[in-house]
């Protein structure tokens, strides 16, 4: 309850801001001396673009090799972003919302903006969440919660690729933090996400998201999924993960 209150208020405080400079700058460059119609103007549009990566396509390997990094950054997340632009385009209620916000009001029926959208929210936090050469261990309170919630961080790992590897067909597994501020791990079909509070079983905010779709893996691991999650694993920004867990009680 209180979580889900924070999640309202950070998403109508975040519009408020990127829409805010736009109304001002409105008002003093033409009230004065426009004659121009006085219909309200649609919401400024500043079309979503992916975060440039902080690494080098083969800085993961062997984990996950250069060419799997090409194609699924500089392809399918530039498609989800594209597409993304593209249906945002005639959508004027949400086009000016932050991401999060943005997919925080999806429904089940918004097919376009739940793939692409959440397709673009995934994946920035996807390459965000490894780094180059290898884990980090959990640290302070991010650690504590974890051993108080799954007994020790190998109970999570544990159950973590367990989620990844269960998930059926194309997914994603997540830890994320529920409305009570409790740590859960959970999947999503697709390219769902637990801020979309109306299309998944057991919403949240995200802390760590683990792609299991094949193409982030096939080209290296062909049918292995399970070597992929132990390999992701290994590979995890437990700083930025402790991060994002800290950014709830600042
Ligand atoms: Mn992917």
């Amino acid at each position: 309850m209180k979580k889900r209150t924070f999640l309202k208020l950070t998403g109508a405080a975040s519009a408020g801001l990127l829409v805010s400079p736009f109304i001002g700058c409105g008002n003093s460059t033409e009230s004065e001396s426009s004659e121009a119609p006085k219909a309200a103007p649609p919401a400024e549009f500043t079309p979503h673009v992916q975060s440039p990566l902080n690494y080098g396509f083969d800085a993961l390997e062997p984990g996950i090799d250069a060419a799997t990094m090409e194609l699924h950054y500089g392809k399918h997340h530039a498609g989800y972003v594209r597409k993304l632009n593209a249906a945002l385009e005639s959508d004027v209620a949400r086009r000016g919302l932050p991401l999060e916000a943005m997919l925080a009001t999806l429904g089940t029926e918004d097919t376009a903006l739940r793939n692409n959208g959440g397709g673009h929210f995934n994946h920035e936090l996807y390459w965000r969440v490894m780094q180059p050469g290898g884990a980090s261990t959990p640290q302070g309170p991010l650690a504590q919660a974890m051993e108080e919630r799954f007994g020790s961080f190998e109970g999570f790992k544990q159950e973590f690729a367990s989620a990844g590897a269960k998930r059926f067909g194309s997914g994603w597994a997540w830890l994320i933090m529920d409305a009570q501020g409790q740590l859960q791990i959970t999947s999503t079909p697709n390219q769902d996400n637990p801020l979309m509070a109306r299309c998944v079983e057991q919403p949240g905010s995200p802390l760590l998201g683990m792609d299991v779709w094949e193409h982030a893996y096939y080209l290296n691991y062909q049918n292995r999924r399970g070597d992929y999650i132990a390999a992701f694993m290994e590979l995890v920004n437990w700083d930025v993960v402790g991060a994002q867990f800290g950014s709830h009680f600042a």
